[in-house]
């Protein structure tokens, strides 16, 4: 239920980001002091935006799919070449996101201890990333 309410809530959001903004209010000031749900970690084409990700316990990361193309997200442990690229990979069965080739699909995984993970799409051997849970 929990995992829903959140998914949902990042995905309205998103639209009235893109959608630029109709609400009024949205210009006065920053953001700061909303209760932030976790991070977005937009797929563009087979590329994580960034390498590390921030978030709090209970909060989620959400994937989101920026063009037609298939993932697969998983938490696991890895090792990267010098080009970047997966040699090694390991699903340690903590969750397993797929993510449809639909331009603007979300999916999340709320993370509900404190550490550090990483995770990667098996798809694709570049799509190698870390989240922090504090
Ligand atoms: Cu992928």
């Amino acid at each position: 239920m929990r995992r829903t309410a959140v998914a949902v809530a990042i995905g309205s959001l998103a639209l009235v980001t893109a959608c630029g903004g109709s609400s009024g209010s949205a210009k006065s000031g920053s953001t700061t002091g909303a209760a932030k749900p976790g991070e977005t970690v937009n797929m563009t084409f087979t590329v994580f935006e960034k390498k590390a990700y921030a978030i709090k316990t209970g909060q989620a990361l959400t994937f989101a799919n920026a063009n037609p193309i298939t993932h697969e997200i998983v938490e696991g442990t890895y090792k990267v070449g010098p080009d970047g690229l997966r040699t090694e990979e390991k699903d340690d069965g903590a969750f397993n996101l797929k993510i449809p080739a639909t331009k603007g699909f979300m999916a999340s995984h709320t993370f509900d201890k404190a550490g550090t993970f990483t995770f990667f799409c098996t798809i694709h051997k570049g799509m190698n990333a870390t989240v922090v849970v504090s």
